[in-house]
This record gives C-alpha cells, structure tokens and sequence, in this order.
C-alpha cells in the first residue's frame, strides 16, 4: 500500500480512547505512513510509543468572550491547515488522506468542518474515519441536545468503526441510524510487552511500600484486588472499596490498589474510612507518579471493573494480558473481552455483594485462579494483539481510498 497521509485526532486523556488513538498512530508510522496526531495535549501513551509521529497540540482557545473555550472549532481550523488549505491558512501543504476522528462529538463533526473548508480551497476532500467509543453513542451523543450533530457528523464519515458487537448495536440504536448503516468491529488491542505477568518476587517490594501496615511475612498470603479507571460515576470504584471491606469481614487478608485519578477519587477514600479499610486501600496515580500501568496492574490476584458501562473496556483487557482474571460486571462490551469462568467472571452491576461473592470465590480457590491467570494471559494477547488490529485499519483506509 502506497503511505498515506493521515490524521488522528483524539482525547489526550488517561482514557482508552487515547491509549487507541495513540497506538494506532505509533503503529501506523512504523508501517511507513505520515501520521499527525491531533488533541488539545500530550496523549498519556504517545510518547512511549510514538515514533515519528508528528503531535499538533490543539490550542482549546478560551479567550474572552469564548471563556467556554473552541477547542472542536480549533481542532477542524487546525486539520484545515494542515491538511493543506494553503495560502493564506498555513502555506502549501500535502492533503490528508484520512483523517480518523476518535469520538463523533466532538472529533468527527470538527473533521466534517475541516473537509469544507478544504473543498471550498480546491483542495481534494480526505476520506473521515470515525470511530465510537461509547458516550457518543449514548449518554452524550445521543442526548437529545447533541443529537442532530452527532447524526450528523455519523452520516457524513465513510466510514464508522467501534470497538465490540455491542457498540455496534447500541449505536444503531441510540443514534437511529438507518437500517443496514454499516459499522465496522475493530477490537481494541494490548502490547504484551509492557503488560505482562510479574514474578512475586517483582510484585514484593512494591506491595511493602503500599501497605506498609500489612503482614507481608508470609509471601502469597496478602491478596491483592486491583481496580483502575478515570475515577468518573459510571465506573462505580466505590464497589471495589465495599468488596474489600466484604471480604475482609470474612477474614481474606486482602488489599486494594486504586489506579488512576478523577471525580469521586475523595469520595473514594471518605467510603475507605467510613468502612474501616483505609489503611488497605492505596491510590495511585501513573500520571502525578509517573509510574508505567502494566507494573501497576501486575500486583494484583485480581482486577475488580464494577463499571455501568463499558463499549469495551480496555483496563480489563491490559489486566488480563498482565495475567490478572477479571471480576466485571455483566454490561456492554465486557463480555466480549473477559470470558465468564475462564479468564474471569461477570456479575450482575451495581451489586457490591456480588462483586465480593466472586473474588472470594476464585481466591478461595488457588489453584482455579492460577489457572484463570494464564488463561487471560494467552487470550488476550492472542485475540487482541496489536498488528492484526492495526492492519485491519490499514485495509480499511485503503478500501475506502479505491
Ligand atoms: O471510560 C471512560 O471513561 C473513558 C473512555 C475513553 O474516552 O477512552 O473509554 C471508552 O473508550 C475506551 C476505548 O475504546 C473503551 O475501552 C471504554 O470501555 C469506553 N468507556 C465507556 O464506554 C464507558
């Protein structure tokens, strides 16, 4: 295939999308491709993995009287100029050939904006790649204020993308898509090498320093749950604190990390205390810390995502590739990525007790979580690996292109 000119533009946040969005580029430039990622800061991801990627940092523009910011009206600006508008808007410059909008709202109609300012320069039009992650294809983008735009900004892609069977459905639904829209399922993916299993000796120093009021006396004795996420309601974290406190009243001698940063993280640790399990409870932040995800995920005998909803779940799928069942709830594309009882086991949402009942149940039972462990760790990194993911993209543009 002849190397193209692409566009990525993405949410630089701590959130899957980003991670995708990064990766993708990273994955694209190693196939020879010229790869502009777009977004209003450095996405977390990208400057582990992106070799000759060219980043555009998006300026949010809040200026007065916009104190609101324009960051969507920034971003198609900024496609538009380097995407080869010309002239007056940036000097003479190759056009895109796609450009791939992570997230309808606000990513694909900023592109819709860019491709008319583009043909209304003679430049030829790039072809939109749109890919949905989930609240754009409910909560947000189906809300009834955004929802023409959304339709909108669906309709004028050539193409759609999402990353479960589930999305795809929820999707068709929610933004009444005409019957027979085609969307395309492209899986997530993981990088075995920097998730992967740890040893417990790998695992020891780091739990000490966590916990440092534990018994660490006895190795394997601490059990250690691993949550992480974005900290925002949907992912429900406060469950994961009710499971320890649970288990801990039925004498499992377990700990809790909590990975990542967001909304309800002081609600979080007021629920630790309330509930006598603070000291149990450690919070991490890779960002404020600098710390990689995959040693973080690693420590646990077990990843508890008590999410409302997940289009796919990718922190679950990190885990499972660090050879770390899965507990999660029954939602959306989760059971596409965690098989119940082999890699993992699903539960009802919004049941703490559930959630608790299944930890206890594989942590009562060793030798079935060892087993559960190296299933997750041949799944995922055997149906969700990187390079068929990223060719399939490649296929993609390119069929779009003919
Ligand atoms: O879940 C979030 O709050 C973050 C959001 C994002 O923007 O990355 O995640 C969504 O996209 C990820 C990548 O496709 C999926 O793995 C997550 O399941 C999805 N989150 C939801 O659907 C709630």
């Amino acid at each position: 295939m002849r190397p193209l000119k692409l566009a990525i533009a993405c949410f630089p946040t701590v959130g899957g999308s980003g991670v995708v969005g990064s990766e993708l580029a990273a994955g694209l430039a190693g196939r020879g491709h010229e790869v502009h990622l777009f977004a209003s800061g450095t996405p977390v991801r990208l400057e582990a993995v992106a070799h000759g990627v060219v980043l555009h940092r998006v300026d949010p523009f809040v200026r007065a009287p916009l104190l609101h910011g324009a960051e969507p009206l920034a971003l198609a600006a900024a496609l538009a100029t380097e995407g080869g508008a010309g002239g007056d808007l940036g000097g003479e410059k190759r056009p895109f050939d796609v450009i791939h909008a992570h997230y309808a709202i606000p990513h694909a109609a900023s592109a819709v904006l860019a491709r008319q300012i583009l043909a209304r320069r003679g430049v030829p039009a790039p072809k939109l790649v749109t890919t949905l992650h989930g609240t754009d294809a409910g909560p947000i983008g189906a809300d009834p204020v955004l929802l023409p735009l959304t339709r909108f900004a669906v309709l004028e892609s050539d193409l759609l993308t999402v990353p479960s069977l589930w999305l795809r459905q929820q999707a068709t639904v929610a933004l009444a898509l005409p019957r027979g829209t085609p969307i395309e399922v492209v899986p997530n993916f993981v990088d075995a090498g920097p998730f992967h299993p740890l040893t417990p000796e790998a695992r020891a120093a780091p739990l000490r320093r966590l916990f440092p009021s534990e018994d660490h006396a006895r190795p394997g004795r601490l059990r250690v749950l691993v949550h992480a996420s974005n900290f925002r309601p949907l992912k429900r974290v406060p469950d994961c604190v009710e499971a320890l406190a649970a288990l801990r009243q039925q004498g499992v001698p377990c700990v809790l990390v909590l990975v990542g940063n967001g909304p309800e993280r002081a609600l979080v640790a007021a629920r630790a205390v309330a509930l006598g399990v603070r000291a149990q409870v450690a919070f991490v932040d890779p960002v404020e810390q600098i710390a990689d995800l995959g040693p973080l995920l690693g420590l646990g005998d077990l990843f508890l995502f008590p999410s409302e909803t997940e289009s796919f779940g990718l922190a679950a799928l990190e885990a499972l590739a660090c050879g770390v069942p899965v507990v999660a709830s029954n939602v959306g594309g989760l059971p596409e990525v965690v098989r119940h009882g082999e890699t993992g086991l699903l539960v009802p949402p919004r049941d703490p007790a559930a959630l608790a009942r299944a930890a206890w149940s594989l942590l009562a039972d060793e030798p079935r979580r060892a087993a559960m462990a190296q299933a997750a760790r041949l799944d995922a990194t055997t149906r969700f690996r990187p390079e068929p993911m990223i060719a399939r993209y490649e296929e993609l543009y390119s069929r779009i292109l003919e």
